[in-house]
């Protein structure tokens, strides 16, 4: 096929500034002329040195994935790329693409979702960048290309027809090759080399233990299917929602107990499963659920450190464990134990990639209801529900009786995140501002009783390539281990979506039966002391409570 590389004019567009995890927007800014094409070459333009190389790509499949594969497809082509390993239909769950990438010696790879955002023609759409490594591209790179989105005077594309993306095969665009390959088997290969597939298989086959996923409509649908179903022999009927569809069914594929009701009502029914599980648009977070019983996403990288010797891949112990500066110090209290770092990062999977190459951490969680380990270098949904497989099918007691056993043993980590969403981006910034500003003098302050110790803003240094990360979110200290951190989410797309972190140390087992908002009231009332709320925003509760 003879196809014409095309040089189009364009100008810059404002706002194309990566955030958390890429850029997202609704989809209707990415179907203006030239935004996506804007964005892509930038992020082209800001790589060397891929001429003949390979790139993979793929999405979770919401509304314009498939509109957007086709026009990478043709720029990649243009820009010199040799070849793109592609998932069929378009479809790569995140932590199937960090998978794709390593294991073919990628030199990077595109990644078209906006995670647990809603989908659909009104919904939101996002691309990102991840580096050879597998992993998101670090500052350095996300920096490099807003700069070039600036500055950007032509994109390069290639004419020609569209590649069928509903068959696995290849074919070319000019000199590029163009591989469609299966959107689950690589991963799921990796997976199986981790975990005890014999031993989950028995548990899920043995009639005693019922577990049910839901997949929200989202990507892991067809990774639940293969894996949980195909490979491991649980009933068809424990995967639910597991047709992908381009709005997610109407639904928001973020699993949390808001969100996530469908999975909590069969989980608190008489008649509730054994084990209970979600994730969310993108597969790369992880909800966990045990009869009548939610675990909260840093429990839950407590309990898979401290049970990770139970789990064929992780045996041989942990080299380390990372959280994000706002996840709760669960896992501290666990590396403690076992005599491995701990190390505090800011909130992003991007922060972990160094940590994860230099093998200072194995296993790396954020509160977010991510968790993964050096396996990829993204959060993996549905690693974290085959390693809580993994320890149910060893120890065989009740998700409930893990975790109380866990606190009797660590201590409890009472914790909780207040959302307030599609805040007025002005007022929220206000808030952080006037809270910044109070930092200085807050420590030694006592208000309602509680003596405020340290107050900062938290900056981090990467201890492997010494880059620096500032004003990544409010954090204000109390005497007795409390703590309360503020920060404006980097992801939304409607106004600013304030997070209010909380977390308290309880070591007396006599009390972990408190109810978590219960346990947290007072810091509760001291966050809104201390940032004014309500009087700010107009709210008088959060939209989500996780
Ligand atoms: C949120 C989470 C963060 C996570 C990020 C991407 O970011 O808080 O922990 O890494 O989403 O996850 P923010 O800036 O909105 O707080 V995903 O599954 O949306 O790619
Ligand atoms: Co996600």
């Amino acid at each position: 096929m003879t196809t014409t590389t095309q040089t189009i004019a364009t100008q810059p567009i404002a706002g194309q500034r990566p955030g958390t995890s890429g850029l997202r927007k609704k989809v209707t800014v990415f179907q203006a002329p030239g935004y996506l094409e804007n964005f892509v070459q930038a992020i082209f333009d800001s790589l060397e040195g891929f001429q003949g190389k390979t790139l993979v790509l793929g999405g979770d499949g919401r509304y314009y994935n498939d509109v957007a594969i086709q026009t990478i497809l043709r720029m990649a082509a243009a820009n010199g790329f040799g070849r793109v390993l592609v998932g069929q239909h378009g479809i790569l769950s995140t932590p199937a693409a960090s998978c794709v990438i390593r294991k073919h010696q990628a030199y990077g790879g595109i990644i078209l979702s906006a995670s647990h955002n809603p989908g659909g023609p009104e919904g939101d759409f996002g691309i990102k960048y991840n580096i050879g490594n597998g992993g998101p591209a670090p500052e350095k790179i996300t920096e490099a290309i807003y700069a070039n989105t600036q500055k950007i005077t032509r994109y390069l594309t290639t004419a020609g027809a569209d590649v069928n993306l509903a068959v696995q095969g290849r074919s070319t665009i000019g000199e590029m090759a163009v591989e469609v390959i299966d959107s689950v088997a690589d991963h799921a290969d990796l997976l199986a080399t981790l975990f005890d597939f014999e031993r989950i298989g028995a548990l899920l086959r043995s009639g005693t233990f019922r577990m049910c996923f839901d997949a929200m409509h989202a990507v892991t649908g067809p990774y639940a299917q293969e894996i949980f179903v195909k490979r491991l022999g649980a009933p068809a009927g424990s995967v639910i929602n597991g047709v992908p569809l381009p709005d997610f069914g109407g639904g928001h594929p973020d699993p949390n107990p808001t969100y996530a009701e469908e999975l909590v009502k069969v989980m608190f029914a008489d008649t509730a499963p054994d084990f209970g599980a979600a994730s969310d648009g993108d597969g790369d977070r992880n909800m966990i659920v045990g009869r009548h019983f939610i675990v909260t996403p840093s429990d839950s990288l407590a309990v898979l450190a401290a049970n990770a010797q139970l789990v064929p891949g992780y045996a041989n112990g942990l080299k380390g464990v990372a959280r994000s500066m706002p996840t709760s110090a669960a896992a501290d209290r666990v590396a403690e134990k076992l005599g491995i770092a701990c190390y505090e990062t800011p909130t992003g999977w991007k922060f972990f990639g160094n940590l994860l190459d230099a093998g200072m951490a194995t296993l790396c969680g954020e509160e977010s209801a991510g968790t993964g380990s050096d396996h990829v270098r993204e959060k993996d949904g549905v690693w974290a529900v085959l390693f809580w497989l993994n320890i149910l099918a060893v120890r065989r007691e009740s998700v409930e009786a893990i975790l109380r056993s866990h606190w009797q043993r660590f201590g409890r980590n009472f914790y909780s995140r207040h959302d307030y969403e599609g805040v007025d981006s002005a007022v929220a910034n206000t808030l952080m501002t006037d809270l910044r500003a109070s930092l200085a003098k807050l420590p030694g302050q006592a208000i309602n009783g509680a003596t405020i110790k340290s107050a900062d803003d938290f900056a981090y240094t990467d201890p492997v390539d010494g880059s620096v990360s500032t004003a990544q979110g409010v954090r204000v200290g109390f005497a007795d281990g409390s703590r309360i951190v503020f920060r404006l989410s980097g992801t939304g797309t409607e106004g600013a979506t304030l997070r209010v972190y909380l977390e308290r140390y309880e070591p007396d087992a006599g009390k972990h039966g408190v109810e978590t908002q219960q346990a947290l009231s007072g810091l509760i009332a001291l966050a809104e002391q201390l940032a004014g709320i309500r009087a700010r925003t107009g709210r008088d509760k959060p939209t989500v409570i996780t």
